[in-house]
């Protein structure tokens, strides 16, 4: 059961979301990967498999729970939000194409927070009404880890913020050597799977990302 106090206070906090996605992490390499992550020093991590059953994620996810634990890292578990409900993870992550917010949280219980994407303005704002308790904002450029997405570009984050009083993380194609201009625009948060999961030296990668974050 997760302490809801601190995994709260930890998504307020947090400025840098990684996402162990499964399309570039082989399963034998979840446990290292998400202890290079920690000793980075990531915020957050989440669990997002595309190909994979319910049953093989909930097992990764009991795998990376007591690494996470042992840094005071949250685990949001993206769609399979049974899954979440089973492990305990402290946050879930659903799409636009998938259950509403409100149905996320029937599920998982108001313990555990719930995140969602969006890809405009009036679908940040609409997170929000719907009482989502953060917002992925993006895709910022595009990227081959969700390809089929049209990039929006960065030129609306300032406006996010000024619309939407959740934690925003920013998404999509974001690195080390784009984060100037990101900032720039306005994020205080982003997400980065691709550019910290293929990075020579992940632990190093992820403290210069920290390192380059406001
Ligand atoms: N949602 C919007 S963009 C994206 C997701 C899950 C993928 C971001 O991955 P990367 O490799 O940091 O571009
Ligand atoms: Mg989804």
């Amino acid at each position: 059961m997760p302490d809801p106090t601190s995994s709260f206070a930890a998504l307020q906090n947090a400025r840098l979301y990684g996402i162990l996605d499964l399309g570039y992490v082989l399963p034998a390499q979840v446990e290292s990967m998400t202890a290079a992550l920690c000793e980075g020093g990531v915020d957050l991590l989440q669990l997002r498999a595309k190909k994979h059953s319910s049953q093989e994620i909930e097992k990764l996810a009991r795998l990376m729970q007591p690494i996470l634990r042992e840094y005071g890292v949250p685990l949001i578990i993206n769609d399979h939000l049974e899954v979440a409900a089973v492990i305990g993870s402290e946050g879930v992550h659903v799409g636009q194409d998938d259950e509403a917010v409100a149905k996320a949280r029937a599920v998982v219980g108001q313990g555990t927070f719930v995140g969602k994407s969006t890809h405009s303005l009036d679908q940040a704002v609409a997170a929000q009404a719907e009482g989502a308790d953060y917002i992925g904002f993006g895709p910022l450029y595009a990227t081959g880890t969700k390809p089929d997405y049209v990039p929006i570009g960065i030129h609306d984050i300032a406006e996010a913020h000024r619309l939407v009083s959740l934690p925003i993380f920013c998404i999509g194609g974001v690195n080390v050597s784009r984060l100037p201009e990101i900032i720039s625009a306005g994020a205080r948060r982003v997400v980065v799977v691709s550019a910290l999961l293929l990075a020579p030296d992940v632990r190093v990668h992820v403290r210069e990302i920290k390192s380059l974050l406001p």
